[in-house]
């Protein structure tokens, strides 16, 4: 590649982070991508400076005084105008070219590709690693071509890897693939380093600050993943990582980490991890707060109004039907939006689910109306909820 291609700002990206043109590169696609994008930059500056200069030039160079009377004096000049059109026109065909070559290249998935299942619902990505082991998170192997089969349970998503230069949408109703070849792996960070960050998330009562830390909680670097569709709402939160392990055995001890509750782990605290990875935070708040579901604050052993009409309530049964068959019984004041979790969860993940639900409710007998007589507001439904908790039988 000709070195003159690196445009000054390639240059500058090697200063510092802050100002890089592009994100750091990190798949077989990147360099074509770069360079393509850099050369069509380049042709597109060296024809713009000379057209607006001789714009400005002429038109100061001809204008003539207010009132003058126009007249014609065009004419031709046949080896000009055939030198400024067939000239660029090479540049052209070479971009189209260079950039076809690079989208067939996007598109033809190399045999014998890794090929991992993953769906994208509003506003998650559930990637799937087979075993019934499914984790938000994208962790493939180094130098392994690796393909995405992906569908969307809802609306149109597009999931963007910046660090691979590949992006592809997901349409509803149909499969949707991209594959890329991850050349970076990612580090390990120290055990000191990933103890200190766990100690200080839990101080501060986060569960992982994703902006302030640059490995997940596993102690991985990671590249980004994003949503590139506008999705609804929480678009903007439909994000994830990609971790890219050294070896094949590094992968499989990570699924198998996440394959299913840990010995002697307690099904509440499992359930609890689920929560999250499982992408129910992003619609049900444990706090009380409205968000796309109800809160689980005010979900297990309380009465709930459906949309029928009918109340149930909400007993082991009826939040494992919630979960398996959303649309069976749905909360009045909500819209039927969330996604059926039949065959993505196992016996033990509902119950562990349904473990923490009883953990995070409120569903101790409350009066509302004199609610505050001992001066505890602990148990006045939040802001814009009904008061309709009452005691179960
Ligand atoms: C895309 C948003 C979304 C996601 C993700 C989601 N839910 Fe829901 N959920 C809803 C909505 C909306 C309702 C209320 C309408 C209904 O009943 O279907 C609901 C209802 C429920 C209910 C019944 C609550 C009631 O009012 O009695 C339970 C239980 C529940 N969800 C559990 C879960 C669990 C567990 C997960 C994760 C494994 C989850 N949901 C993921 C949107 C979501
Ligand atoms: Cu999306």
């Amino acid at each position: 590649m000709p070195a003159i291609l690196n445009l000054p700002w390639t240059l500058l990206a090697d200063k510092t982070e802050d100002y890089a043109w592009f994100p750091e590169a990190a798949s077989t696609f990147a360099a074509d991508n770069d360079w393509l994008y850099g050369f069509i930059s380049l042709v597109c500056i060296i024809f713009f400076i000379p057209i607006a200069i001789a714009l400005f030039y002429f038109a100061v160079r001809y204008r003539k005084p207010k009132g003058a009377k126009a007249e014609s004096n065009a004419s031709h000049n046949t080896p000009l105008e055939l030198a400024w059109s067939i000239g660029p026109s090479f540049f052209l065909v070479g971009m189209f070219i260079l950039g076809a070559k690079a989208y067939l290249n996007h598109r033809s998935v190399p045999d014998g590709a890794r090929d991992i299942a993953v769906v994208a619902n509003s506003w998650n990505w559930q990637i799937d690693y087979g075993g019934g082991t499914i984790h938000p998170e994208l962790h493939i192997v180094l130098n392994e071509p690796t393909k995405l089969s992906m569908r969307s349970s809802d609306v149109i998503h597009s999931l963007f890897i910046p660090a691979f230069r590949a992006k592809k949408d997901i349409v509803p109703g149909r499969y949707n693939y991209m594959w890329f070849q991850p050349t970076v792996a990612s580090q390990k960070v120290s055990d000191e380093k990933l103890a200190a960050a766990k100690k200080r998330m839990e101080d501060l009562g986060e569960s992982w600050d994703w902006d302030e830390l640059d490995f997940t909680p596993d102690g991985y670097t990671y590249y980004d993943l994003y949503c590139t569709e506008y999705c609804g709402k929480n678009h903007s939160e439909m994000q994830s990582v990609v971790v890219v392990h050294e070896t094949e055995e590094d992968l499989n001890a990570w699924i198998k980490k996440y394959s299913q509750r840990g010995e002697g782990e307690d099904a509440d605290k499992y359930g609890e991890k689920l929560y999250t990875r499982r992408g129910c935070s992003g619609c049900h708040s444990i706090n009380g707060d409205k968000r796309v579901g109800p809160s689980f604050k005010e979900v297990f052993g309380n009465s709930r109004p459906l949309t029928s009409g009918e109340t149930v309530i909400a007993d082991e049964n009826y939040i494992r039907e919630s979960i398996l068959y959303p649309k069976a019984k749905v909360s009045a004041g909500y819209q039927p939006v969330m996604p059926s979790y039949k065959g993505q969860l196992s016996e033990d993940d509902l119950y562990s689910l349904v473990e923490y639900l009883k953990t995070v409710s409120d569903y101790t007998p409350t009066d509302v109306a004199t609610g505050d007589q001992d001066g505890s507001d602990e148990q006045t439904p939040a802001e814009g909820q009904e008061a309709t908790v009452t005691v179960p039988e």
